[in-house]
């Protein structure tokens, strides 16, 4: 069949809603752009281990340690679940951290802000994790089988991390003074890096036009961001905190808050490289890779050694099939 009665064939499934698997026939952009969003979504969940992971000897309690501990261990899950869905698409997972650990892969902006206080734990939780889950639960929907199966499970753990984000909130907002203010103070820090998060604005993004028609993406960025700063004006309240945007405000009309300008020239120079902890995050994981060098020449040399002790047995056995059995 021919390449255009195919790649016809191929957007009529994606019309009708029908899973693209590995095996399927697909358009190398498609593929590309699968390999490019899945491993860079896999690096963020990596990555963002390290920002609370930071945290986990400093939790103010065993019990806060402890679900902290569990949220981190969660972000490996996902990122190794989706480093297996892109490895359905034909890329290595070595080919994946190389990227990741040469500096030439991008992994979420966010994670290259530092965490300051306890406070940021809840900040994080309630903004970034509810940001991700805003960007994710459409992603469970997208056309391709092994992302769209794997974000189920992830989003479930997603949103069990934001409450618990919020609730590390709630419980400061009803502290004393100088809890209530380190409360404010890391909303105010986290709350437009997390807008930023959904990537530039839907005029200045090269992907989401072809990744909406091909149903990677279900909501354009400047969709999922409204939606968001919808939801978050509302939660605010709860807290008793603001949100640090004099813009911020319902408009009747839209049905929608309008919010503030976001500062562009920052998510870029994040993007490139040049945020407060890029460097940081970069050596921190690389170190990480590294220190774990004994560990994977240890599964290596165990498994080789039990394929052969295997072998041997199998020829073993094969050359005493017809022996005389033992009196
Ligand atoms: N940071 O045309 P666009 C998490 C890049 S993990 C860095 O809109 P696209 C969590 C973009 O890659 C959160 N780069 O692209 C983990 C592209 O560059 P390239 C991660 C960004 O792909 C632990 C260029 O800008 N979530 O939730 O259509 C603890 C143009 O952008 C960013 C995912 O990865 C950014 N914020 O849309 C807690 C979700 N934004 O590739 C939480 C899956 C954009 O051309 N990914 N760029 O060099 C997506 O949904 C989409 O890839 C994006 C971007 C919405 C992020």
């Amino acid at each position: 069949m021919d390449a255009n009665k195919l790649a016809e064939q191929f957007q009529q499934k994606i019309d009708a809603d029908i899973k693209i698997e590995p095996q399927d026939w697909m358009p190398d952009e498609y593929r590309k752009t699968l390999i490019r969003q899945i491993s860079q979504h896999a690096h963020s969940e990596i990555v963002g281990m390290l920002p609370e992971g930071n945290w986990i000897t400093r939790a103010p309690s065993l019990r806060r340690k402890a679900i902290l501990l569990a949220k981190v261990q969660d972000e490996a899950g996902h990122g190794l679940y989706l480093y297996s869905a892109a490895e359905t698409l034909g890329i290595t997972r070595d080919e994946m951290y190389y990227q990741l650990h040469s500096g030439k892969a991008k992994y979420s902006s966010i994670f290259n802000y530092p965490t300051l206080t306890w406070a940021d734990m809840g900040a994080i939780g309630w903004l970034v994790d509810g940001a991700a889950i805003m960007n994710q639960v459409p992603l469970s929907r997208c056309s391709y089988g092994p992302y769209a199966r794997a974000m189920v499970r992830i989003c479930k753990e997603e949103s069990f991390h934001q409450r618990q984000g919020f609730e590390i909130l709630l419980t400061l907002s009803k502290g004393n003074a100088a809890q209530r203010k380190m409360c404010q103070d890391a909303i105010n820090r986290w709350w437009w890096p997390s807008l930023m998060m959904f990537g530039p604005t839907d005029n200045d993004s090269p992907h989401t036009a072809q990744s909406m028609k091909w149903k990677i993406k279900r909501f354009t960025n400047d969709e999922l961001r409204q939606k968001f700063v919808d939801v978050c004006a509302e939660q605010v309240k709860f807290l008793g905190m603001t949100l640090p945007d004099k813009d911020l405000k319902w408009n009747e009309e839209r049905k929608h808050y309008d919010f503030g300008p976001i500062n562009w020239e920052e998510f870029w120079n994040v993007v490139k490289g040049n945020g407060p902890c890029n460097k940081e995050r970069l050596a921190t994981r690389v170190q990480a890779w590294e220190d774990g060098a004994w560990v994977r020449e240890a599964a290596l040399a165990y498994e080789e050694k039990k394929s052969a002790r295997k072998y041997a047995f199998q020829n073993t056995a094969k050359s005493t099939e017809n022996a005389p059995a033992f009196q």
